[in-house]
């Protein structure tokens, strides 16, 4: 309900198919790996039967039953990370990541622990309110939310400064679409390029070893830190995953895909993980699924040897 085009909620499936559970099991360095299953997103019709279909004047469509299903995933991943696991919550489309991220945050400042950092891997921004979106899709607006842009829907499950990211421990890396408004909200939050947004054009210019080296100084500046990461299928070239709504060219290759999660599982930080927009619908023969699920393994630790 957050994405343009139908499909999406699909993705688990299509990711569970490719044996994404079996495969993480063996994992030497994952001990335990459990399936919760899926998070109740009400559907239009029983929205309507509510009487909570949207009112038309927010350019932010589905809010109200995105905001329901938003608010159980917080509360889902809050107790995850509660009881010491790392959540991977599989999409869906990118405005759940207002409800994993700000829970993830949330466990933490509970417990005590210092705050995460914020790796968001993505074609998109996802910076825009619904004040800049050319669409009302409230999947480019989640990292708005997450650093404290009120966005209907998704602002409520961030639910102040416990569940928000500070904008100096985020960083952006794969970005080639952004909307002209959108970066208007990202000068006002100090997301720059080449600091801390890293564009296609950045990863030609330095390499992706290079910009991930940068990369994980900004979300994990101290050797203790930890960092969430939220992985937008779209970031990988259409090439490589074709089954996303809005496919951009240019984007990240195979072996650079790999060359992040690998690096992250070196770091040893991740504290939770997001994989979306994940479209069988518009995939072939799965390809999608099975590569995000590469990416996956890379991230909680597969190597070659
Ligand atoms: N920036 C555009 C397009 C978009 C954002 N996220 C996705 N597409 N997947 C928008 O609609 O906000
Ligand atoms: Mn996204
Ligand atoms: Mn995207």
């Amino acid at each position: 309900m957050g994405a343009g085009r139908r499909g999406v909620d699909m993705g688990p499936s299509a990711l569970r198919l490719a044996d994404l559970f079996t495969k993480l099991a063996e994992l030497k360095d994952v001990s335990s790996v459990t399936d919760t299953g899926n998070i109740h997103v009400p559907t239009r019709e029983e929205m309507a039967d509510a009487g909570e279909l949207d009112d038309k004047v927010v350019n932010a469509r589905n809010h109200r039953p995105i905001g329901a299903a938003v608010a159980s995933l917080t509360e889902v991943v809050e107790d995850i990370v509660t009881r010491g696991s790392v959540p991977l919550v599989l999409g869906g489309d990118h405005s759940l990541a207002a409800g994993s991220m700000s829970g993830t945050q949330r466990a933490r400042v509970a417990a005590g622990q210092a705050k995460a950092g914020l790796l968001w891997i993505d074609a998109h921004m996802d910076m825009n309110t619904p004040e800049t979106s050319p669409s009302g899709n409230l999947h480019g607006m989640p990292l708005a939310a997450l650093l404290g842009l009120e966005v209907p829907g998704l602002s409520a499950a961030v639910g102040g400064p416990d569940g928000m990211f500070d904008p100096s421990r985020v960083a952006c890396v794969g970005i080639r679409d952004v909307d002209p408004a959108e970066r208007d909200n990202m000068a006002k939050l100090g997301l720059i390029e080449d600091h801390n947004v890293f564009t296609m054009s950045s990863i030609d210019r330095h390499g992706m070893a290079n910009v991930m080296e940068r990369a994980l100084n900004i979300i994990a500046p101290g050797v203790a830190d930890s960092f969430a990461v939220s992985f937008d299928a779209d970031s990988l070239d259409p090439s490589v995953a074709p089954g996303v709504g809005t496919p951009v060219p240019g984007g990240i290759s195979f072996r650079e895909g790999h060359l992040i999660m690998e690096m992250l599982a070196r770091h040893g930080g991740m504290c939770g993980l997001d994989v979306v927009e994940v479209n069988p619908v518009l995939d072939t023969r799965n390809a999608t699924a099975k590569v995000a699920v590469q990416m996956v393994l890379s991230a909680f630790g597969q190597t070659t040897l």
